[in-house]
């Protein structure tokens, strides 16, 4: 990856201390307000992003293989109609990526866009340097045709790369139904950080994981967060050992169960982390303010992510609320996932 490797090193010692100071300042912020939250970013760690690989390719998690398959049966015909929505001569997709993580399933749709134009730009944007290696590795040993820029950036709030080429048109990726993250208001926002930086006839592809349905339990989506071997329990604790490595917590990780639960009022999946015993935890001081004294009493939780399910109806609202106009959308045959490609207008 030469490319990154050269600035890489620079950039990891500034990158790590801005983010210890605002794994801190979340910390706090979340760890003193009641009920008590903590970001699902924080999952990110080195750890927490193996654990996430490996939840992956759980038997119970379907959407990554869910979402790859939908890819592996459209991805002309996606990339096709990404060309051809919008206005004017079909252009030539640069294809940027929002939180690209290792860019695996992103590959089945980069060849496409190879097999259709013989070449493509591809801009993956992620807040972990490791991370943009790791999918720079991947595409270049892969989807030959391929050029990789990468871009270490918060995509829900920093601008986007600008250096566009004459003559073509970006095709956005958010995929993985990571805006599920998201409230409501706040996947407008980010939605909205990013259709500020497109034209119109822009290009959005957004992953979204389906609400419960005729063919879809609610069991199978709660099946996906409590999975069997446990790792989506220890991917959940992990947000308290990297508190632990980070800011010098004192966490008793296995002191907290993991539990999973379904809000329907809401249409999300709900991680929380409750505390087994009453106990205490202490954060020594550090960039965000003195040291901190937390009690836990039994029982008490700590809210650690939402995964908002969407209903197609749903999709349309929250791509319209960013000024998107939903065109296509492509399933599997039991409902589970759904994959939307939106023109900016
Ligand atoms: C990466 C946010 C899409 O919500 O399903 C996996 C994260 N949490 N298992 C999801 C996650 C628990 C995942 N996203």
């Amino acid at each position: 990856m030469p490319l990154i490797s050269a600035v890489s090193e620079a950039t990891d010692v500034a990158l790590e201390s801005s983010t210890t100071d605002a794994v801190a300042a979340e910390a706090r912020a979340g760890l003193t307000a009641y009920p008590r939250t903590l970001a699902p970013w924080l999952f990110y760690d080195e750890t927490g992003s193996r654990l996430f690989e490996q939840i992956t390719q759980l038997p119970e998690y379907y959407l990554t293989r869910t979402e790859r398959s939908i890819f592996a049966a459209h991805a002309d015909e996606i990339i096709e109609h990404a060309s051809h929505n919008g206005h004017g001569l079909p252009p030539t997709l640069t294809l940027i990526e929002l939180g690209a993580g290792t860019a695996t399933k992103t590959g089945i749709l980069l060849a496409a866009a190879v097999r259709r134009q013989g070449t493509v730009v591809y801009q993956p944007v992620d807040v972990s340097v490791t991370a943009l290696e790791a999918a720079t590795e991947n595409i270049r040993a892969n989807v030959p045709g391929v050029t990789v820029r990468c871009q270490v950036a918060d995509y829900t709030s920093q601008p986007l790369p600008e250096n566009r080429l004459p003559n073509t048109r970006t095709l956005a990726l958010y995929i993985g139904s990571s805006i599920g993250n998201f409230s409501p208001d706040a996947a407008t926002a980010v939605l909205r950080n990013l259709r500020a930086q497109l034209l119109p006839g822009d290009q959005l592809l957004l992953g979204t994981d389906l609400s419960p349905g005729p063919k879809k339990k609610v069991t199978t989506i709660l099946a996906a967060y409590n999975d069997a071997a446990g790792v989506t329990a220890a991917f959940n604790r992990n947000i308290l050992a990297r508190l632990n490595r980070d800011l010098g917590a004192n966490f008793n990780p296995e002191a907290f169960a993991h539990r999973a639960l379904w809000n329907a009022a809401e249409s999300r999946m709900e991680m929380h982390l409750v505390s087994l015993a009453p106990q205490r935890v202490r954060i020594p001081a550090n960039s965000a303010g003195g040291s901190l004294s937390l009690t836990f009493a039994s029982g008490e939780g700590i809210h650690t992510e939402n995964s908002y399910k969407f209903t197609l109806g749903r999709v349309e609202e929250l791509l319209s609320s960013a000024a998107f106009c939903l065109t296509h959308t492509w399933q599997d045959s039991r409902h589970h996932f759904a994959v939307n490609l939106a023109t900016a207008i």
